[in-house]
């Protein structure tokens, strides 16, 4: 363990302390497997919640990076480049919306979004000036900027970062009725995940999502979805949205964006509610750069090519049957759609920690979230026999 231990103390000597990872040091990474400096194998099933969904340097996905950096990585978009009009394309073509603002994070991207929402709801729907309201759900989570915590429900992701962002009010998530009661003339958009990912995995009732579609619709407000965790394959759909047929206003993406290889996000949407931005009125350093631009081109192109969305679909439908079938007396509930499971742990039972813990030393990565529930996101390349194997591990620590 020597190697470990020396890499984690520079950590613990040198980095802030704004996580509590698991004793492990990853140095390689191969489609589901990572290598730590002791040379031992994993299995990943976090996927880095969800944004290597292609799996760790997918070799198309390097190989158009490589490409592009060899050729131009950054212009700002104070000049054109040759990579972002075909990049944005694909993607409208892809999801089927008229236009895309390129970002970097989730949360730079959720903030767009905010912005737009505002700035329609002014220009657009006509509520006045510094009144537009946002509806979000509880137990949400969409970024760590000020002004989204602002709107979280969890108190450790807020306590000592206020002043907060006004204009958000918070319903119960799943809870149309309550959505309902939120709307008022000066609200301009809902903003929730399909599946709450940070939430535990939390699968909202059928038909929750075109309710919101309906209601959205009726009371000309923006149907906002972020699915930067739940997006592009993961649930096996291309989008979680699919489940209800109710296609958002606004589609939020990130993560398996930039194929695990660079941080590539985008704000979907209609003309209409993106001519909002005028030049000069948003945008960022990085925002659409050429490497980024060729990471996510070859990120979309996998997820078409390898049939990811297929795969999650099926796979995760074996895996979640497959867990279920597990006689475990810690086991509360097996949930979630496509590859992204949440397995809960009876509250008698102690915290999900201690199962990621043993699960570890067994060769298989995995994260708890919201101490009862053990998250299983591997990437969407898994295979079934890669799939049993994990099996094998996990009925182990969970009988
Ligand atoms: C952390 C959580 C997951 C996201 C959704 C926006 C963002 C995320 C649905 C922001 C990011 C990451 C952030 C990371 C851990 C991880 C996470 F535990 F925090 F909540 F996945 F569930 N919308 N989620 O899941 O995207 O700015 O990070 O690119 O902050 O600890 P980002």
């Amino acid at each position: 363990m020597a190697r470990t231990d020396e890499f984690i103390r520079d950590v613990e000597l040198y980095s802030a302390n704004n996580y509590f990872p698991l004793p492990i040091v990853i140095e390689k990474g191969e489609g589901v497997w990572v290598y730590d400096v002791e040379g031992r194998k994993y299995l990943d099933m976090l996927s880095a919640y969800s944004a290597l969904n292609q799996g760790h340097r997918h070799p198309k996905i390097i190989g158009a990076l490589l490409e592009q950096a060899g050729k131009v990585t950054l212009t700002s978009r104070a000049f054109h480049n040759e990579t972002m009009g075909a990049f944005l394309k694909k993607l409208c073509q892809m999801t089927g919306y008229e236009k895309a603002l390129p970002m970097n994070t989730g949360a730079e991207a959720v903030e767009t979004a905010i912005k737009a929402a505002r700035k329609w709801g002014l220009l657009k729907k006509g509520v006045p000036e510094n009144q537009g309201e946002i509806i979000v759900c509880e137990n949400n989570f969409h970024g760590r900027t000020v002004t989204i915590v602002s709107f979280s429900t969890e108190e450790q992701y807020r306590y000592g970062f206020g002043p907060f962002t006004p204009g958000f009010t918070a319903v119960p998530f799943g809870d149309a009725d309550a959505l309902e009661q939120a709307i008022t003339e000066n609200t301009v958009a809902i903003l929730a995940e399909p599946i709450q990912g940070e939430g535990g995995v939390l699968v909202p009732p059928e038909g929750y999502l075109a309710k919101m579609r309906e209601l959205a619709s009726r009371h000309n407000v923006l149907m906002m979805l972020d699915e930067i965790q739940t997006g592009l394959g993961r649930t096996g759909r291309l989008f979680a949205y699919e489940y209800d047929d109710a296609k958002p206003d606004v589609l939020i993406l990130g993560k398996a964006l930039g194929g695990g290889v660079y941080p590539v996000s985008a704000m979907l949407s209609s003309a209409d509610v993106m001519d909002v931005f005028g030049p000069g009125d948003h945008g960022s350093t990085f925002g659409g750069n050429p490497l980024g631009c060729a990471a996510g081109m070859a990120a979309l192109q996998v997820i078409e090519e390898e049939s990811l969305v297929e795969r999650a679909f099926t796979l995760g439908k074996y895996f979640r049957e497959e867990l279920e079938k597990i006689q475990s007396p810690y086991v509360q509930e097996v949930r979630g759609k496509g590859l992204l499971i949440g397995v809960e742990i009876k509250k008698e039972h102690g915290t999900a920690r201690p199962f990621c813990e043993r699960l570890m030393k067994l060769g298989l990565l995995c994260k708890e979230t919201h101490d009862y529930t053990i998250r299983f996101a591997p990437p969407l390349t898994i295979t079934k026999d890669e799939i049993d194997w994990s099996l094998e591990k996990i009925a182990q620590v969970l009988t």
